[in-house]
């Protein structure tokens, strides 16, 4: 910490510190029931940058109990929707107040600029909790006027309830740590559900952060729990644990399975945000440097670790090698460096890893015919970086063309016309996003329905907002995160008859 003291705010160097880090349970900060401990990694310099407890099953029992007795028994349960309101927008404002020391502590533990996350992760993170605070004094039934066959001349009163569904199980993924917590924590909290919480183990910090943040805005005991442990250890027993009534998950589609699995054991509720392979469409009448920068956005952002990256760009055939080259000159000038270090606009990917697992998948591609443009593989010797990679000469049928990377790998292929590009654009299990590049209006809409994605973005790419509802078709996932889909699926529904 004392290299860096300079480069970061009195509260982040706090915080990193400490050097081990604590879970949060029934509103105490608690080690592991074992005593063990796991390192957080620095992904740009491999060196270890705090502890953390490594929960397992004990833990996840005391967590849901905790959030069990908070929804069942505790004052939140008696807390109306003006006073959940309250506490979410005192925990934005909170949010607010420390965003330059989230922001540091993200981009050391992730590997991400801090200036983006800055102005992506928490400013997002501030805003989604903003708006889902707004929901809170909006949840309302509808009345019926209703009439039952069997007894014609009775007089019922009948009317929905929208009722919190209780306990959730929030299992989120390392490529936005933060933000992926607060898209479930604030529409959870907004309807009146307790939370336990597990960050990846990747990337648990700041996630701990925000739990000091929770505890100090005033949510009651037990509301939100904050339980640090890998998948098999501590995310597994979560979610199968019978005390859970709906799962929220953001991560890979393999896991997305086995936790819709768990959860269909107990028919607990779930919602699953999951992998992509996102296409990026460039139709023939637009400016090639704006389709290009949009395009190297498409796939670099997040050093290419964003569900809904642009990773396959199709280009219409004549303006093909321009576009291709103009991405490619964009990846050559990008320069790569640490989180805190304002030059670079690009970091290291996550972990050991992930890194290892982005670089196969580019010997995999040049094994099966791809051409390399430009990257190709590691760069630097220390830290988990790799050079942005342009792949053509690709097919349907290849790997890279197929399944998710994750990392800053596009591929490009050229098309002839709309239909065999929207034939392709659909032909991988994935149905995430997809962003379409033109000026001919008429092109864009017969193009839009065509897409199978939960997203398509036009002349943009991966734009969010807490408003608009975000997740996949077909592998992407079922459900939505963001707006008011979000909160409905943290909502039963009562119907009641009343004979009067
Ligand atoms: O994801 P996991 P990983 C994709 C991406 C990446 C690949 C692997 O392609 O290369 O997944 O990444 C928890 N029961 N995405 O292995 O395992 C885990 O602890 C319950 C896309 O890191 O899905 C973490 O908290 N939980 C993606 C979370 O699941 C389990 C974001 C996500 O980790 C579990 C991340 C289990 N059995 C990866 N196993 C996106 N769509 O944004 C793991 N976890």
């Amino acid at each position: 910490i004392s290299d860096i003291q300079h480069l970061i705010t009195e509260k982040a160097a706090k915080f990193l510190a400490r050097g081990t880090h604590s879970l949060l349970i029934d509103g105490q900060w608690v080690q592991a029931q074992s005593g063990q401990t796991m390192d957080v990694i620095n992904p740009a310099t491999e060196e270890v940058l705090g502890k953390v407890p490594s929960a397992g099953k004990a833990d996840v029992e005391l967590a849901v109990s905790a959030a069990r007795r908070a929804f069942d028994h505790g004052p939140w349960s008696k807390m109306h929707g003006t006073e959940r309101e309250r506490l979410l927008l005192k925990l934005a404002d909170l949010l607010e107040a420390n965003a330059q020391s989230f922001a540091e502590v993200e981009a050391m533990d992730n590997g991400k600029s801090a200036a983006i996350a800055r102005a992506v992760d928490v400013a997002v993170s501030i805003d989604t909790l903003r708006y889902m605070a707004g929901w809170a004094t909006k949840i309302e039934g509808a009345t019926n006027d209703i009439s039952v066959p069997i007894a014609p001349q009775a007089e019922f009163v009948a009317f929905t309830r929208r009722e919190a569904v209780g306990v959730v199980a929030a299992v989120v993924p390392w490529n936005f740590p933060l933000l992926m917590a607060v898209w479930k924590l604030a529409p959870a909290l907004a309807a009146g559900c307790t939370v336990v919480l597990k960050p990846a183990e990747q990337t648990p910090l700041t996630a701990l952060m925000l739990g000091e943040l929770i505890l100090e805005a005033g949510f009651p005991p037990g509301v939100v729990n904050i339980i640090i442990g890998d998948g098999p250890s501590a995310g597994a027993p979560l979610v199968s644990h019978p005390g859970i009534d709906k799962v929220s998950f953001t991560g890979s589609t393999e896991v997305g399975k086995l936790i819709g699995k768990a959860a269909v054991e107990n028919m607990t509720r779930f919602t699953l945000e999951l992998g992509g392979k996102s296409p990026v469409i460039v139709l023939d009448d637009c400016d090639p440097a704006t389709a290009a920068a949009g395009a190297a956005q498409a796939i670099f952002f997040n050093h290419g670790q964003v569900c809904c990256a642009g990773s396959r760009l199709y280009v219409q055939k004549k303006m093909f090698d321009r576009v291709v080259a103009d991405v490619a000159q964009i990846a050559e000038s990008m320069p790569l460096g640490h989180g805190l270090d304002p030059a670079a606009q690009m970091g290291p990917l996550v972990s050991q890893e992930q890194m290892e697992r982005v670089c196969n998948y580019i010997d995999i591609g040049r094994t099966q015919g791809a051409q390399v443009v430009t990257g190709g593989g590691r760069a630097k010797d220390k830290g988990y970086y790799v050079q942005p990679t342009i792949l053509t000469n690709v097919n349907h049928g290849m790997r890279v063309q197929q399944e998710e990377i994750f990392g800053p790998v596009l591929t490009a292929m050229p098309y002839d016309d709309l239909d065999q590009v929207a034939a392709w654009a659909n032909d991988t299990s994935y149905g995430l996003g997809a962003s379409i590049w033109s000026n001919n209006l008429s092109k864009v809409h017969r193009l839009i329905p065509k897409i199978k994605a939960g997203s398509v973005w036009v002349n943009c790419h991966s734009m969010l907002n807490p408003a608009m509802p975000f997740g996949g078709y077909k592998q992407s996932g079922i459900g939505r995160d963001l707006g008011k889909a979000a909160l409905d699926s943290y909502l039963e529904t009562k119907s009641v008859f009343i004979a009067v």
